[in-house]
C-alpha cells in the first residue's frame, strides 16, 4: 500500500446529496443496487472525473440519470471506478449496480455472514466492499435503504434510521425500508438480516419522546442480554445529565453476532456488537465481562454524539472520535461504579498497553500524520491515550470550562466532520486559555519522562521542587518540544494532612494542578512548615512516566495517607516495583530474594484494612505485571527471570500475609444471590486474590479444588480453575477441573472462549504444547476471532513466559498462524502480530529469534497491507 499524508487532505470534488440503496439479499450473490445524486463542488473545474471507491467489486450496471453510460465514459476496476464528462453543474444521479458474495466474505469487512445472518461491517473502508462510493468520512448524505430477502430464513431486515414501512414481494421475498435523516458518512452504513431473537424496552428522553430499544442475539439467548438493556438506558440517561445530549431517532437498535473483528460498531442507530460484551449471565459471564459490557454499550452509544453527529473529516483524525468517546466512557463507568478503582483499571490498562506501544517500533502520534493501512491505527494510543488527552484538557479546564467547550463543540460542529482543531478550538474559545503547547499531545509520540527532585529549606521554610521532561525519540521524531504536563499534587504534612502552602513561584499553580511547560522548571512554595511528603501526579493527571528517587518511608506515608485513594495505590505499586525488578536480577545470579520491609507491611495493613472498599485491596495487592516489570528494566529482559522473581516476591508476601488471606477468603464467600454490581464484584476480586496468594503459600491444590467446586458464580470458578491450572497442572484436581468445566459449557461458546484462554497462559516453556494440542481439539475453530483471540492471542499477548520461551518456538507458532490466517482474514492477523511489538526489548537470544520469526513473515508472498504494514514497522 503507498502512504496516505494528513498534509495532502483535499476535500472531495463531489458533494453526495443522497444514498438510496437497494439490496436483493442472496448468501453467494447479493445484487446492491446504489443510487448516488451528485453536484460538483463550486469551483471545480468541468473536466474532473468522479471517482468512487471500490474494493474487489466487478461493476455490473452504470448509469447517469437513468440512461446507460457509454462504456469510453468511465473506467472501472475492481477498487475504482471512474466517471468522465459530468455535468458542470446542477445535481445529477449516478445508478451502480454491482454483486457480491457474503458468503465467502471472510475478511469481515462489508457485507458478510455469521452463522446464517448477514451482517455489515464499514469502519474504516468496508463499505468500498459492498458498492462503488466515494467512501471517505467527510463524504455525507442521508441513506435510504430497502432490503429484499427470502422470508422465512430473514424474518429481520435492518438498516439505520427509522423503519418506513415493508411488505411481502414475490418468490416467498418481503423486504423493508428504512430512512437515515441524518447525514452520515459510509463507514456508519449498516445492514444486518436474519433469523434472531430480540428483548424489547423503551427510553424517553429529557424532551419527552420515545424511543424502542431492541437487542438482537440468537434464539435462546434473550435473558442474557438484560444487562446490556439495563447499561443502555443507563448510559442514555446519563449523557443527558452529564453532556446534554438526547438520542435522535425513534429508534435503537443493537445486534449481537459471534464472528466480529473487534468489540462493536456504532452505525448510526444500529449498533453491531460481538456477542462478547452483550451476553451474560452470573453462569458464565465474569465480573470483567459485566464491566466490559456496560463500558462498551456506552462507548458505541455515546458515539452517535462523538462520532457520528459529528464524524471525522479524514481518518488521520480517529482520536477526536475514539479517544473523546472513550474519555466518556470510562466517566460513565467512573460514575456508576467507584471512581478510584474504575481509575487505577484504566492506568493499569493504558500502562501495560499504550506505555509498552509508545516505547517500542509501533509508536504512533495521537493523531498520527501518515499511514499505510488505516485499520492498524485503531491503536491503544489513538484510544487510550487520546482519552488521556482529553482529561487534561478537562483537567486543565475543570470540570465546569470542559462542559462549555463541549457545548460549543456540539453546537458549532453539530453535523460537520471536524478535526482536532477544531475540537481544541472550542476549548481555546469557550475558556480563553492558549492551548498551542497543550496540542503536542497529539502530534508528539513517546511517553514524556519527568524527573524530579525536591529540597526542603527549614529555615526559610521553602520547598523546592525541581522538575525536567524528556520525550524520547520515537519512529520518525528525533527531536521534541517541551510539552504542557497537567500535574495534580498535594504536599502532605506528618500527620497525613494537606498542608496548603502560603505562595508558590517558578511555574503556574491552579488550585491542586501543577503546570509544567518548560524543559525544566523549578516551583518554590514557601511558608511550608515542616518538611512535606510530595504527592505527584495524583489521579494520573498526565500520561507520563516518573523518575522520582521517593524514600519507601515516603511512599509508604502516601499509601497510608493521602485522601486520593488512586495515589495510594500508586504508591503502593511505586514501592512494589523495585522489589519485583531486583527480584527479578537475583534470580538468575542465584541471590535469594528479598522483599523490602516497608513494602509487606504497607500491602498488609492496606489488605486487612476493612475500611477499605474490598475492589481497591484487590487492585492495592495486585503486583505490577510481568510485563510491567519488564517496561521497568527497560531492555535486556529475561521473561523467566522475571516471572520466578515476582513468584518469589508473591510467596514472601502470601507467607507474611497468611493469616490476613485466609480469613478475608473465608470471610468473603458469597452469601445469597449473586448480583454484578460494584461492590459485590469488589468482594469477588478480593477473595480471588486471596485464594492466589494462598495457592502460592501452600503447597497442595486443595483449597483451590474446593473453591472450584464450590464457586457458584464465572468469576470465582474461572479464577479457581486458572489457580489450579497454573499452579499444579498436573494434578488430578486440576485435570479433573479441567474437564468438568470444558463438559459443562460444551455448547457455550463464550465459556469455552475462557477454558481456552486458560490453559493458553499457563507459565513455563509446556504452554506451547499445550497450545499445539488445543489447535488441533475439535472444539477450536480457526475461523472464529473470539476462539482464535482465546487462544493465540492470549498465548502471545498474556504468557511472557511459555511465548517467549528462549528457543523461539513461541515466535515461530505464532508467525505461522498469522501467515495461515492473513489470506482470511487480514484485520485478525495484523492484530495478533503486535504481540511481539516489545521484542527489541527482550535479551539478545530471544530477540534474535523473534527477529527470524519476523523475517519470515515479511519474506513471505502476499502479505495483506495490513501485515505488512505491521511487520515492516516493526523490523525498522
Ligand atoms: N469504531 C469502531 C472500531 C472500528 C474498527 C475498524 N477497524 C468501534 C469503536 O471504537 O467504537
Ligand atoms: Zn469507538
Amino acid at each position: 500500500g503507498q502512504v496516505i499524508r494528513l498534509a495532502d487532505y483535499r476535500p472531495a470534488d463531489f458533494v453526495l446529496e443522497r444514498t438510496d440503496l437497494t439490496f436483493e439479499l442472496d448468501p453467494r450473490s447479493t445484487k446492491v443496487e446504489a443510487r448516488l445524486i451528485f453536484h460538483r463542488r463550486a469551483g471545480v473545474a468541468a473536466d474532473v472525473p468522479l471517482v468512487l471507491d471500490g474494493d474487489e467489486l466487478t461493476l455490473s450496471g452504470l448509469m447517469l440519470d437513468q440512461t446507460d453510460i457509454d462504456a469510453g465514459r468511465y473506467t472501472a476496476t475492481p477498487d475504482r471506478l471512474e466517471i468522465r464528462d459530468l455535468p458542470e453543474d446542477g445535481p445529477f444521479e449516478i445508478t451502480v449496480t454491482t454483486y457480491i458474495d457474503p458468503e465467502s466474505n471472510t475478511q469481515l469487512m462489508g457485507l458478510y455472514r455469521t452463522n446464517g445472518v448477514y451482517c455489515t461491517q464499514c469502519e474504516a473502508e468496508g463499505f468500498r466492499r459492498i458498492t462503488y462510493f466515494p467512501d471517505r468520512p467527510d463524504v455525507l448524505s442521508p441513506f435510504t435503504i430497502t432490503i429484499i430477502a427470502d422470508k422465512e430464513t430473514n424474518p429481520l431486515l435492518l438498516s439505520n434510521g427509522n423503519f418506513l414501512g415493508g411488505g411481502n414481494y414475490d418468490e416467498g421475498r418481503h423486504f423493508a425500508a428504512w430512512f437515515d435523516p441524518h447525514p452520515k458518512p459510509s463507514y456508519l452504513f449498516a445492514l444486518v438480516a436474519g433469523d434472531l431473537g430480540v428483548v424489547e424496552d423503551t427510553f424517553t428522553t429529557a424532551s419527552g419522546n420515545e424511543v424502542a430499544l431492541k437487542i438482537y442475539v440468537e434464539h435462546g439467548k434473550e435473558p442474557r442480554a438484560a444487562y446490556a438493556m439495563d447499561a443502555l438506558k443507563r448510559s442514555m440517561a446519563w449523557d443527558e445529565e452529564r453532556f446534554g445530549r438526547e438520542y435522535d431517532l425513534n429508534i435503537f437498535q443493537i445486534v449481537a453476532v459471534s464472528d466480529f473483528n473487534m468489540g462493536a460498531m456504532e452505525n448510526k442507530g444500529l449498533n453491531v456488537f460481538n456477542d462478547k460484551y452483550v451476553l451474560a449471565d452470573p453462569e458464565t459471564a465474569t465480573d470483567a465481562d459485566y464491566a466490559n459490557i456496560e463500558a462498551i454499550i456506552a462507548h458505541e452509544y455515546f458515539h452517535n454524539w462523538t462520532g457520528n453527529r459529528i464524524t471525522c473529516r479524514d481518518w488521520f483524525q480517529l482520536c477526536l472520535k475514539e479517544g473523546l468517546t472513550v474519555y466518556r466512557d470510562h466517566e460513565f463507568s467512573a460514575d456508576q461504579r467507584s471512581r478510584a478503582v474504575k481509575r487505577i483499571a484504566e492506568v493499569r490498562h493504558l500502562k501495560a498497553e499504550q506505555f509498552a506501544e509508545d516505547a517500542g517500533p509501533l509508536a504512533h502520534p495521537v493523531r498520527p500524520e501518515t499511514y499505510r493501512e488505516i485499520n492498524n491505527f485503531y491503536t491503544t494510543t489513538v484510544y487510550e491515550k487520546g482519552s488521556e488527552v482529553t482529561r487534561m484538557i478537562a483537567t486543565l479546564l475543570g470540570e465546569d470550562g470542559f462542559r462549555k467547550g463541549m457545548d460549543l463543540y456540539f453546537d458549532r460542529h453539530d453535523g460537520d466532520a471536524a478535526t482536532v482543531e477544531d475540537f481544541v478550538a472550542c476549548f481555546e474559545d469557550s475558556s480563553g486559555r492558549d492551548l498551542s503547547q497543550f496540542k503536542l499531545w497529539y502530534s508528539q509520540a513517546g511517553t514524556p519522562l519527568v524527573t524530579v527532585s525536591t529540597a526542603y529549606d527549614a529555615v526559610s521554610q521553602t520547598f523546592t521542587l525541581s522538575l525536567e521532561q524528556i520525550i524520547p525519540a520515537t519512529p520518525g521524531q528525533s527531536a521534541k518540544q517541551p510539552m504542557h504536563i497537567p500535574l495534580k499534587f498535594t504536599l502532605l504534612g506528618e500527620n497525613g494532612g494537606d498542608i496548603p502552602p502560603a505562595a508558590v513561584s517558578g511555574g503556574e499553580v491552579t488550585g491542586d494542578v501543577l503546570h509544567l511547560t518548560g524543559r525544566s522548571q523549578s516551583f518554590t512554595f514557601s511558608g511550608v512548615p515542616a518538611r512535606p511528603v510530595l504527592s505527584l501526579n495524583r489521579g494520573f493527571s498526565a500520561p507520563i512516566n516518573l523518575s522520582f528517587d521517593q524514600s519507601p518511608a515516603d511512599l509508604a506515608h502516601i499509601a497510608r495517607h493521602d485522601s486520593d485513594l488512586f495515589a495510594r495505590w500508586q504508591a503502593l505499586s511505586d514501592l512494589g516495583l523495585p522489589v519485583l525488578v531486583k527480584a527479578a536480577k537475583d534470580v538468575p545470579e542465584g541471590r535469594p530474594v528479598t522483599v523490602d520491609g516497608a513494602l509487606v507491611s504497607a500491602l498488609i495493613e492496606t489488605l486487612a484494612d476493612d475500611r477499605l472498599e474490598p475492589a481497591f485491596r484487590a487492585q492495592a495487592l495486585s503486583l505490577a505485571s510481568e510485563s510491567d516489570i519488564a517496561r521497568e528494566i527497560g531492555g535486556n529482559n529475561d521473561p523467566d527471570a522475571i516471572h520466578a522473581g515476582r513468584d518469589a516476591v508473591l510467596k514472601t508476601i502470601a507467607d507474611k500475609g497468611f493469616a490476613t488471606f485466609e480469613r478475608l477468603y473465608r470471610e468473603l464467600a458469597p452469601k445469597g444471590e449473586f448480583t454484578p454490581d460494584a461492590a459485590s464484584a469488589g468482594r469477588r476480586a478480593l477473595r480471588n486474590v486471596a485464594l492466589t496468594y494462598l495457592s502460592h503459600a501452600g503447597d497442595s491444590a486443595s483449597l483451590a479444588a474446593e473453591a472450584f467446586a464450590k464457586a457458584d458464580n464465572m468469576t470465582e470458578l474461572a479464577h479457581a480453575l486458572t489457580v489450579l491450572i497454573h499452579r499444579f497442572p498436573d494434578t488430578d484436581a486440576a485435570l479433573n477441573a479441567l474437564a468438568a468445566f470444558a463438559t459443562r459449557f460444551d455448547s457455550n461458546p463464550l465459556a469455552l472462549d475462557k477454558w481456552f484462554s486458560i490453559q493458553a497462559t499457563v507459565p513455563g516453556e509446556t504452554a506451547l504444547e499445550r497450545v499445539e494440542a488445543l489447535m488441533k481439539d475439535p472444539r477450536f475453530n480457526a475461523q472464529n476471532p473470539n476462539r482464535v483471540r482465546a487462544l493465540i492471542g492470549t498465548f502471545a499477548f498474556a504468557n511472557p513466559t511459555g511465548f517467549n520461551r528462549p528457543d523461539g518456538k513461541g515466535y515461530a507458532l505464532l508467525a505461522d498462524q498469522i501467515l495461515a490466517i492473513d489470506p482470511k482474514n487480514p484485520q485478525l492477523a495484523a492484530r495478533l502480530l503486535t504481540a511481539m511489538r516489545s521484542w527489541r526489548a527482550l535479551e539478545p537470544v530471544r530477540a534474535e529469534a523473534a527477529k527470524t520469526a519476523l523475517g519470515r513473515i515479511t519474506g513471505a508472498r502476499q502479505l495483506s497491507a495490513d501485515v505488512a504494514d505491521i511487520v515492516e514497522r516493526m523490523l525498522k
